[in-house]
Formats: structure tokens, sequence, C-alpha cells
């Protein structure tokens, strides 16, 4: 029977070896999130990297290797210059931040592109080891660009898909690249390009024209001779598992371990009219966090008759700690939120709730229902699956979502508030029409989106592109050079 390979930078848990015992954690992050449920469903086998460097891993290899398979995974392992020159160093040195439009971000090393390249090849070496007639294969992200050509030098019978997680950014951004042509050369040996959104799949197709100097006929690329079809996947939430969570929490009251979580009850005990904005990111420049604060302030500023009454619950979860600019980051997010709340703060309100740690699943879904407004304001964003989880845990289809206007969920969210990141005022006075907004509205919004999300969930995302890739390979029979 023929299986889906997945293969993503990181397995979707995280290995850890203490004393001579290997225990795992699952992964935080959008694409292990997306994905475990279409892994836990299928027949597939995954792909990646566990976490842990070689020097880390040591003997362990063979028992790491037996967990992992006992899970149907499969590991790449990489030593420790290789997750600093591939992982840290030219995925998130140059194309994460190209990608996201911070050009003044972007650091290109030639050795790290040499790491990339190499690294790409031993995923690609550990998917031609695995890959049986008929299977499918499915690539993931901006960190193994160049692994659907690296296999379809080998395996031209194979079917390949791609899927890009985050921005596919315009052609004037692309170009500035000096792997440019690799990278798309490496992307278009896949049979099926997808993106979140219609705007990146135009992005993607420019570049490829002129670039490549390839022809393109609506969504299809001619690459000499093989034809690559490119479309858009918004990216979806398992909706009933957040909203059954969140209906569970509500009916049952059901008290969880954590400190936060049961304050953030208690507090609303016993002041019921305060407001809490609640804020989820990983730390990460990208998804606008010092801007956000910064609106915060403007709108105590502005709007006094809010102090004391509300509270923004920020969650920032700790991310590539390794890269100086998330260092940086973290610096400046502490100030700021010192700075508000050293400025606002009374003897029974303080303005800011800090967290910088991940929670447990169960946490989040309580923030989740317990908060009044989500406020997302990423600068770039590819989707943001944060906003769609705040939309289907809202079981009451009250609540307010502020969503930026950069992230791609915006394009779907279109009765969410939404807003431009770079705008203190607007968001200053969103926030103010959010604290005012009837419950009749907020349900008439809330319901709309739910609908979608309803409908657009992650199961069914998975089975558009898996469909549409089964269906490109059958209508394209493609030859073998790429
Ligand atoms: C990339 C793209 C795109 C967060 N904190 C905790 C936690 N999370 C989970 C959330 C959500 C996921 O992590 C974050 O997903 P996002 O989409 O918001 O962001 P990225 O990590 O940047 O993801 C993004 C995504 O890929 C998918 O394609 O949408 O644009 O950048 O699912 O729930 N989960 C737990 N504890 C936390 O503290 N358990």
């Amino acid at each position: 029977m023929s299986k889906t390979i997945i293969v993503s930078n990181r397995l979707p848990v995280e290995f850890k070896i203490s004393g001579n015992r290997i225990q795992s954690t699952p992964s935080v992050g959008g694409l292990a999130t997306g994905l475990k449920s279409v892994h836990a469903t299928g027949e597939s086998l995954w792909i990646g990297w566990p976490g842990l460097t070689s020097e880390q891993i040591g003997d362990f290899d063979v028992a790491l290797n037996r967990t992992a398979s006992e899970s149907r995974m499969a590991n790449v392992f990489l030593k420790q210059a290789e997750v600093r020159d591939f992982y840290f160093g030219f995925s998130n040195k140059s194309l994460w931040p190209l990608f996201h439009y911070f050009l003044e971000y972007t650091l290109y090393d030639p050795k790290q592109w040499d790491a990339y390249y190499r690294v790409n090849q031993k995923y690609a070496e550990c998917v031609l080891a695995h890959a049986e007639e008929g299977d499918r294969i499915w690539i993931h992200d901006y960190q193994l660009m160049l692994v659907p050509s690296m296999i379809r030098e080998k395996r031209p019978d194979v079917s390949i898909g791609f899927f890009l997680h985050i921005p596919f950014p315009a052609f004037e951004i692309f170009r500035t690249c000096p792997w440019r042509d690799e990278l798309l050369s490496g992307l278009l040996g896949a049979d099926l390009i997808g993106f979140h959104t219609y705007d990146y799949v135009q992005h993607f197709l420019n570049s490829v024209k002129r670039i490549k100097g390839f022809s393109v006929k609506f969504n299809e690329v001619d690459a000499n001779g093989r034809t690559v079809k490119v479309d858009s996947f918004p990216m979806g939430v398992d909706f009933n598992k957040f909203h059954f969570s969140a209906a569970k929490y509500e009916v049952t009251g059901q008290q969880f371990q954590s400190d936060l979580v049961n304050r953030l009850q208690d507090h609303l005990k016993q002041y019921p009219d305060s407001r809490l904005i609640l804020s989820i990111d990983r730390l990460d420049y990208t998804k606008g966090i010092p801007n956000r604060i910064r609106a915060f302030q403007y709108f105590l500023e502005r709007h006094p008759e809010y102090i004391g009454k509300v509270r923004l619950v920020m969650l920032a979860v700790p991310s590539r700690e390794d890269v100086p600019q998330y260092r940086k980051l973290k610096r400046e997010t502490d100030e700021l939120v010192g700075r508000v709340n050293g400025k606002f703060a009374t003897i029974d309100w303080t303005p800011i709730w800090y967290f910088y740690r991940s929670l447990p699943y169960e946490d989040l879904v309580a923030l989740y229902t317990t908060s009044h407004i989500a406020m997302i304001t990423p600068l770039r964003d590819g989707m943001n699956l944060v906003a769609k989880e705040y939309v289907a845990t809202r079981i009451e289809r009250d609540g307010v979502l502020i969503l930026s206007e950069m992230a791609g969920a915006a394009n779907e969210l279109s009765q969410a508030l939404l807003i431009n990141p770079e705008n203190m005022n607007q968001i200053s006075e969103t926030l103010d029409q959010a604290l005012r907004m009837p419950l009749e509205e907020q349900r008439h919004r809330m319901e709309a989106m739910q609908k979608r999300l309803s409908r657009y969930t992650i199961e069914k995302w998975a089975n558009d592109f898996v469909t549409s890739l089964e269906k490109t390979v059958r209508n394209t029979p493609n030859p073998a050079a790429c």
C-alpha cells in the first residue's frame, strides 16, 4: 500500500536523553501543530531532525531510530556544525528574514549556503532510502527548498509536493538572493508547489518567469518540458479539537494545573468587568511584538478611561535563541513591557502580564477562552494559526479578533478587525472599537469566521493538497529530466 512521506526540518516531537532513557515532548509551532493531525490519521512516514545533535546523541542513535519508528518517524541526524550553518545559518539568517521582507536582517554567507545544500542532500537521501513505488512525498518549508529536485534526479517516477509555510516575497525582494536560481530550480523538482495565499503564488510565478525565463500558463510552469502546478492552499486548524476542548473547559469549569490560568480565572471572578486582551506568538521579529506593546501604550495614553480595566496578556514562546536578532528582540520586549508596566501600574493593576515560555495545550485553550479580545499584529506572517485557533475556541461566539492585514489569515478572516501593524493610531482606535463592540456584532462576525474555519479545516487542507498532487501527476505524466 502506498504511503505519504512527510518531510520537514523538525520531527513533530523533541527527543531528550536523560540517563539512559529517551523522552519525547511535542514540538510547538505552526507546522508541527498542523501536520500532526495528518500524520495521526493516515498511512504515513514522517522524516525530520529529532532536535538533538549527533554529538548529543552519541551511542543512542539506534535506540532513537527505534523510538522514532514506533511512531512512524525516521530521523535525519545533524551534527552541531550543520545545525549552526544550515538551520540557524542559511535558513534563519538568510531565508527567513528575506522571505518576511526584513532585508536589513538578511545575511549571506557562502559557507552557510554550502551547509544548506549538503543538509538538503541528507534529507533527500533519507527520503530516497524510504520511498517505495507509488508513494507521495510531501516536503515542507523554507529549510528544504532544494530537496524536491534532489529527489527528482534520482527518482523521476515518484510524485513530489512542496508546501511553503511562510510568505513567498515579491520578485524585487527575492531577486536580491545570490542563490535565487538554485532555490527556484530546487522547488521546480516538485509536481505541485503550494502556498498559503494567491498573492504568494503570483510572487512565485513572477520570479519563475523573470529569473528562470520559463513560460507560465495560468498556474502551470513549463519547466524544460516538465509541468509543475502551483496553487494556493490556505492552511486551516483542527476546528473540532479546539472547539470541543473549549466547550469541555467551559462546561466543567475545569481548573488547570497551571498557576497562570488559575490566576486569570480568579482575576475575572474578582473583577468581572475587567477585559483581557490576548497575544500569543513565538518571540520572533516578524510577529510585531514591540509594535503591539507600543500601540498598547499609545492606547492607554489616548484612552485613560481604560486604565485599571484592561490587561494585555502576552505569551511569547522562546524561539531561535541562537540567532542574535532574537536575543535582541527579547531584550527589547523585556524593556518595553517594563516601561509600560512601570509607567501605568498601580498597586492592584498591572497593564501587561508577560510570560516568556510555552504552555501545555490545555492552558493555551483556557487562555483563548478567557480572553475577550485577541490582538494579533504580525509585520509579515505566512498564515497565522493562532488567529484561527482563537476563533475556533469561541463557543459562545463572543470575542473580537484584531488581526494584521499582513497575515495570510487576513484573506479568509475578513470579519476580523483588520489593522496595519505599523499604524499605532489605528490599532489604538481599533482596540477601543473592540472593547465597545456590542455582543450582537461580535456574534455576527464570529459566526461568519467560524463557518469558514469549520469548513476549511486542517484535514481539508491536507486532503486538498494530496488530491491535487495526485491529479497533477495523473494528468501530466512528467518526463524524467528536471
Ligand atoms: C509558521 C508560519 C504559518 C504557540 N504557543 C504555544 C503553542 N503554540 C502553537 C499555536 C499554533 C502554533 O504554535 C503557532 O502557529 P503560527 O501559525 O501562529 O506561527 P509559526 O510558528 O510562525 O508558523 C505561519 C504556520 O507556519 C503554518 O503554516 O501559519 O505563518 O510562520 O498552532 O497553537 N502551542 C502550545 N503551547 C504554546 O505555548 N501547546
